[in-house]
């Protein structure tokens, strides 16, 4: 058991619910009609970071005439309607059991439980899956200046539930991620993509297997 915990921050895109085929649904929609190349393996790459950022990602295999500022922000505004179509056919359904019963369990042991999520649709996506009242607190992209893999999201989640980093884990999908956590002086557990990544300091096969180490 990690006995100096007391809160824990989660990412949402990847372990809480899986908007991520979503996300990649809607830059695919872009990108093939710019005529730019773009895979499953490109998308792996903009788990976690901002909408701007990833569009500058996906843009590094664009090979069409300069794009300017209003151009890129009407780009990734369009990609946000596409992917909002999607969010809108997502129901309470989109979140298994294991979730809602390791986020349940965490809560009856006593830890203060927050999201941490670069994403602006985060209180929607929390909402449209009824998931909001499981969380003392939401830290998303609309309160933050800089996105993962700067540690703010997560500062913010901490502050939100009254813990010191040092007090606080993070549960996280992506690198960007568990570098957030890390460098804001947290422990950063690892589910999925991230396992594979040295920084993290626990890896879990499933999200029920919290319950091991809280
Ligand atoms: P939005 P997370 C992240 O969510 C996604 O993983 C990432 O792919 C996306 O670009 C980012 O949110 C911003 O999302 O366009 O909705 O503001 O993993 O931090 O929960
Ligand atoms: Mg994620």
């Amino acid at each position: 058991m990690e006995k100096n915990i007391s809160g824990l921050i989660f990412d949402l895109d990847g372990v809480l619910v899986f908007t991520d085929k979503y996300h990649y649904l809607a830059w695919k929609q872009i990108a093939d009609e710019m005529g730019i190349p773009f895979d499953e393996t490109i998308n792996d790459k903009l788990r976690g970071v901002s909408r701007m950022q990833s569009l500058e990602i996906i843009l590094e295999n664009y090979s069409g005439e300069h794009l300017t500022d209003k151009q890129k922000s009407d780009i990734a505004e369009r990609k946000n309607a596409i992917y909002r179509s999607y969010l809108q056919t997502m129901t309470p359904d989109d979140v298994s059991e294991e979730v809602r019963n390791t986020l349940e369990m965490l809560k009856k042991k006593g830890y203060k439980l927050a999201v941490g999520s670069s994403s602006k649709n985060a209180g929607f996506i929390l909402e449209q899956v009824a998931l909001r009242d499981a969380f003392d607190a939401v830290s998303d992209g609309n309160m933050i200046t800089r996105s993962k893999p700067d540690p703010e999201v997560f500062i913010k989640a901490a502050q939100l539930i009254g813990c010191d980093a040092e007090q606080s884990a993070v549960v996280e999908d992506a690198e960007a991620g568990i570098d957030a956590a890390k460098d804001g002086g947290m422990m950063a557990v690892a589910i999925g993509n991230a396992t594979a990544y040295d920084r993290s300091d626990i890896r879990l096969d499933t999200i029920s297997d919290l319950l091991l180490y809280f």
